[in-house]
C-alpha cells in the first residue's frame, strides 16, 4: 500500500448561492491542488466537502467531477461512509467503479453503536468492493473512540489498510504506530503535522492544504531530514495561519482565500455559513499575511 502514502487535500467543494453544486468552481480547486499545491492526493467526501451535507446524488456527482478532472495525475481516496450504510455501500461501489484509489468511511456517528456495530458497518462496506478501505476516526465530531486492540480487530480484515487520525491524542498515535507498522497512518489535525511525522505517519489529509500545501509538505520533509528547528518554526507560523482561520471560520475562510487566487470556490452549504462581508476582510489580512 506504499503507494497511497503521501500528503492529501481534503478538497473543499465550491456551491452556489442557492446550495447546488458548481462544477467549474470544483473542477478550479482541484487543478489549484493539483498544479500549485503539487499535492499527492486529494480526499474527496470528507468533513471538509461539507458531505454530510449532501444527498446521494450529489455525492456522486462529485466523485465523477474529481476523478474527472484529476484523471490519474494524482491518488484518490472517497469518504463513502455514511450513518445509511447502504448508501455507504452504494457509494463505495460507484467509487470503486470510477477507479478510485481507495475508499476511507468516517465511524457511524449518532447513536452509540458499540465496537461490534462499528465493525460490521466497515466489514459491510468493504466486503462489498473490490478495494482498499481507511478508517476515518475523528472522535471529536463523532464521540466515536476506537482503541488500539480495536484497530486491530479491524485490521484483522486485510482490506482494511489504515486510519486517517484526526485526533490530538499522541499516545495512542504512538500505540498504534508501534502496534501496526505496515498499516497506513494519516495525520488528520493540520496543526499538529510536526509531532504526528516524528512519529513516523505515512502521510497527511487535511483541509488546509488547500492553500498552506507547500509549506506543509516542507514541514514533513524537514522532519524526514532531522532538521526538526526548521520544521518548527514552519509549524508557528502554519498555526498562526490556522488559528486565524479557525477564529474566522474554518471552510468559508479558505473558500474566501481560493477566492482571492482567482479560484472559484464559491459558497458554502446551508446550514454551513458562507462568509460575511467582515469574515471576507478577515480573510483578506489572513491570505495577505501567510499565503502571499
Ligand atoms: C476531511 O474529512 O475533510 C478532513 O480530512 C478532515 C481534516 O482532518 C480536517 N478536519 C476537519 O476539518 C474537522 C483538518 O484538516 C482540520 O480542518 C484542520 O486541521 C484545522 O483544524
Amino acid at each position: 500500500n506504499e503507494d497511497l502514502k503521501g500528503l492529501y487535500s481534503a478538497l473543499l467543494i465550491s456551491f452556489n448561492e442557492d446550495g447546488s453544486i458548481n462544477e467549474q468552481g470544483i473542477r478550479e480547486i482541484i487543478r489549484h491542488n493539483i498544479d500549485k499545491m503539487k499535492v499527492d492526493g486529494l480526499y474527496v467526501g470528507g468533513s471538509t466537502g461539507e458531505n454530510f451535507l449532501l444527498s446521494t446524488d450529489e455525492k456522486k456527482r462529485i466523485f465523477e467531477i474529481a476523478k474527472d478532472e484529476a484523471k490519474s495525475d494524482i491518488k484518490l481516496i472517497a469518504q463513502v461512509g455514511s450513518m445509511n450504510v447502504y448508501e455507504a455501500i452504494e457509494l463505495a461501489k460507484f467509487t470503486t467503479d470510477l477507479g478510485y484509489d481507495a475508499i476511507s468511511a468516517v465511524t457511524p456517528f449518532y447513536y452509540k453503536f458499540s465496537f461490534e456495530e462499528i465493525k460490521e458497518y466497515y466489514e459491510m462496506i468493504i466486503n462489498s468492493v473490490d478495494n482498499r478501505l481507511i478508517v476515518y476516526s475523528i472522535p471529536f465530531l463523532t464521540g466515536v473512540n476506537i482503541n488500539v486492540e480495536q484497530f486491530g480487530e479491524l485490521f484483522k480484515n486485510e482490506k482494511i489498510i489504515g486510519v486517517k487520525f484526526t485526533a490530538a491524542d499522541f499516545y495512542l498515535l504512538e500505540r498504534v504506530r508501534k502496534a501496526y507498522p505496515e498499516h497506513l497512518i494519516y495525520a488528520g489535525f493540520d496543526e499538529m503535522m510536526l509531532s504526528a511525522s516524528v512519529l513516523n505517519v505515512d502521510g497527511a489529509i487535511g483541509s488546509t492544504f488547500n492553500l498552506n500545501g507547500i509549506r506543509a509538505r516542507k514541514i514533513v520533509e524537514l522532519v524526514k531530514e532531522g532538521k526538526i528547528d526548521e520544521a518548527r518554526e514552519l509549524q508557528h507560523i502554519t498555526n498562526d495561519f490556522i488559528t486565524d482561520v479557525l477564529n474566522n471560520g474554518l471552510y468559508s475562510t479558505l473558500k474566501t482565500c481560493l477566492e482571492l487566487q482567482g479560484v472559484h470556490a464559491g459558497y458554502s452549504r446551508r446550514p454551513m455559513k458562507s462568509a460575511s462581508e467582515a469574515q471576507k476582510q478577515r480573510a483578506k489580512e489572513i491570505y495577505e499575511k501567510y499565503l502571499k
